[in-house]
């Protein structure tokens, strides 16, 4: 039998387990990359680990979220990163250089490689044939430390791509037909590999769009495979070097199939809150918009900038609709202002915004009250752009740029606009100098680590208890994002270095009280529904758990990069064996778990008693025999600890 194209790049890279489906292996990772507002907490867990240098071959340390400076503190953990990245070995990219994923991208993935990223977004790398993965920071800090990154064996998906986008239709709407058919949960414990004749018909960066939102799927990765178009990109990028051709075996095998006729495919949007709950354009055109943001790890291509800049040529924005646009790196930026695209966004009424993640993570422009906004980014969950009430809708940036004039939703399709000249570059504008190079490892010692006052270390951690007894502290429903255990925006990001301050707004957007109550009572269990944890990678949705106090999180499911982030931080996570007890427990009541280390360490269920009833549910923690061990060690920092200290 023949390999998928991922399971290719898991053979050449994995150093223990075996490729059974569901089973955990081990792989060596070749690259890593950070962002800023996991990358400090990501240094301090590394720093924690004892290593001088990166072990990995590229190493890269972007500054792209927090890039608002409004206190000290970002600008802080910025320096801290810095001189972190010169004296271990890491590339250091600039605030302003980018958005990590469009530059890692452009400038340094390699198809076949491995790399993991702090952020759930670094499937982008996909887009070139990487194998790419959202991962916690702290699996980043040891795969730096050149240990291996652990994951449950994916299944494979196919992804069949027959035919070609009609125009106006974009990479936008295939994911967005792909999360229609497959929902936020459809992809968790799944690789999604594109394929056919119609990937010949995509190029990279709409490839990348493709791959960067499936993490909206919930899947490990996405990938496409390494062609032609492959090749030329990586040309145009001065990076021929690295190109390697790379595909599935004819005779490779996939868990499951899906085909899309892409010329069947229509203009999409993803309407409130979820970016599942997808609409045709055609049947929501007409709906007013108040604000139009363009950019995000997505959709802020040279490619998508040209096209809006296309729509936008002498014309004006609609003047009730705010626009925002943020190409995505120095690069775009650079070259939109070269060929005068620039201009013509400026001309048109368009706000430009700094080459940063910005509106996507809160970061400024919430919009106004009760506002719909059009968005090209990836999530819109309930209250993520800033504004509690605001809905976003997820769209091609055909389809925010059409609305952008005419002040309500539209199908780009009836632009009157040409993209027949709209091509990629021969060759890019290559020039890194915001990205900086180590010190050399005869250099490092010399170098002093700067930490600014907010900088706080890792919360404490103990090892598994073997008795809990406290109250199910909080219970939540199905989907719960880690935006709503961990809210980020301009107020909460600056704390991403400091899990006391941060931990009290944990959970505040669906409970006020939930900070106070865990100071109360000392400790608790959290009740969850399905999908528990999706989103985003950030651990400080473990962490300020852990530091409230919470010793386990017992659920219906889990979404991955969530549940290894809880083993990591060493909390238990669990899931019910039979879903209908969910229903049975109500927030408040007193719960009990007993015998728990030896439970876990033989992978045996567990019995939650619930003291107020007086009832009995059978849980499972359904862990690997690394992760028991690091439960029971209390959690990944401690377990690396005593493996070198044995
Ligand atoms: C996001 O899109 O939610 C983020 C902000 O990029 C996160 C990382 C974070 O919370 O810092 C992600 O996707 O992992
Ligand atoms: Fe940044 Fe948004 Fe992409 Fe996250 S999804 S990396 S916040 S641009």
């Amino acid at each position: 039998m023949g390999y998928t194209l991922a399971q290719k790049i898991i053979k050449a890279h994995l150093v223990d387990g075996e490729m059974v489906p569901g089973k955990d292996i081990g792989l060596k990772i070749d690259q890593t990359l950070t962002q800023d507002a996991t990358g400090t907490m990501a240094y301090l867990e590394f720093e924690a680990m004892g290593v001088d240098r990166v072990k990995t071959e590229r190493s890269v340390a972007y500054i792209d979220h927090n890039t608002l400076q409004t206190g000290f503190e970002n600008a802080d953990d910025h320096r801290y990163i810095q001189s972190i990245c010169k004296k271990h070995g890491i590339y250091y990219s600039h605030p302003g250089n980018g958005i990590c994923h469009q530059v890692h991208l452009e400038r340094f993935g390699i198809p076949g490689k491995t790399l993991i990223g702090s952020d759930s977004h670094t499937p982008t790398g996909g887009g070139i044939g990487m194998l790419a993965i959202g991962a916690g920071g702290l699996d980043v800090a040891v795969a730096m430390g050149g240990g291996a990154y652990y994951i449950p064996m994916p299944k494979m998906v196919k992804v069949e791509l027959t035919g070609c986008l009609k125009p106006f239709v974009s990479a936008k709407d295939v994911i967005l037909e792909v999360l229609r058919r497959m929902s936020v949960k459809g992809g968790v414990g799944k690789i999604v590999e594109y394929g056919g004749e119609g990937v010949k018909t995509l190029s990279v960066p709409e490839r990348a769009t493709i791959t960067n939102m499936g993490a909206e799927l919930g899947a490990t990765t996405s990938i496409f495979p390494s062609d032609e178009v492959t090749r030329k990109f990586l040309k145009a990028q001065g990076r021929e070097e690295d190109y390697t051709p790379l595909q599935s075996d004819p005779d490779a095998e996939y868990d499951e199939i899906l085909t899309i006729d892409l010329s069947e495919l229509q203009p999409e949007a993803a309407a409130p809150h979820s970016p599942d709950n997808v609409k045709n354009i055609a049947d929501i055109a007409g709906m007013k918009v108040d604000q139009v943001l363009i950019g995000s790890c997505t959709n802020s291509s040279l490619l998508d900038m040209l096209k809006v800049a296309r729509i936008f040529e002498g014309k004006t924005v609609h003047p009730d609709v705010s626009v925002g646009i943020a190409p995505g790196s120095k690069q775009v930026l650079n070259m939109l202002a070269d060929c005068g695209a620039l201009s013509t966004l400026i001309s048109a009424g368009a706000r430009i915004l700094e080459s940063a993640c910005g509106p996507c993570i809160g970061m400024g422009q919430s919009p106004n009250s009760g506002a719909v906004s059009l968005r090209t980014f990836n999530r819109n969950f309930e209250g993520r752009s800033g504004t509690a009430d605001a809905g976003v809708y997820l769209v091609s940036p055909e389809t925010a740029a059409a609305a952008a004039l005419t002040g309500v939703i539209t199908d780009p399709r009836t632009l009157d606009v040409s993209f027949d000249d709209i091509q990629l570059p021969e060759k890019f504008l290559i020039n890194d100098n915001m990205v900086d190079a180590p010190a050399p490892a005869e250099e490092a010692d010399k170098v002093e680590i700067k930490r600014g006052p907010n900088i706080k270390p890792f919360p404490h951690t103990e090892p598994l208890l073997d008795e809990v007894e406290c109250s199910a502290i909080l219970k939540v429903g199905d989907n719960i994002t880690t935006d709503h255990i961990m809210p980020a925006g301009a107020k909460i990001l600056p704390l991403r270095s400091n899990i006391p301050k941060i931990s009290e707004h944990c959970f505040t957007r669906c409970d006020e009280d939930f900070p106070a109550r865990c100071k109360r009572e000392g400790k608790g269990i959290i009740i969850g529904g399905e999908n528990y944890g999706q989103g985003s990678s950030r651990e400080h949705a473990a962490l300020a758990p852990l530091y409230l106090g919470i010793k386990a999180v017992v659920v219906k499911s889990f979404a991955r990069i969530h549940k290894a982030n809880l083993v990591n931080a060493g909390i238990l996570p669990l899931t019910f064996e039979n879903p209908a007890d969910y229903d049975k427990i109500t927030q408040g009541d007193k719960l009990s778990l007993k015998g728990l280390r030896k439970a876990v360490k033989d992978g045996k269920e567990i019995v939650l008693h619930n003291l107020t009833t007086g009832e009995d549910y059978k849980l499972t923690c359904d862990l690997s025999g690394r992760a028991r061990d690091i439960i029971l060690a209390g959690g990944l920092l401690r377990y690396t600890k005593n493996q070198h200290d044995a």
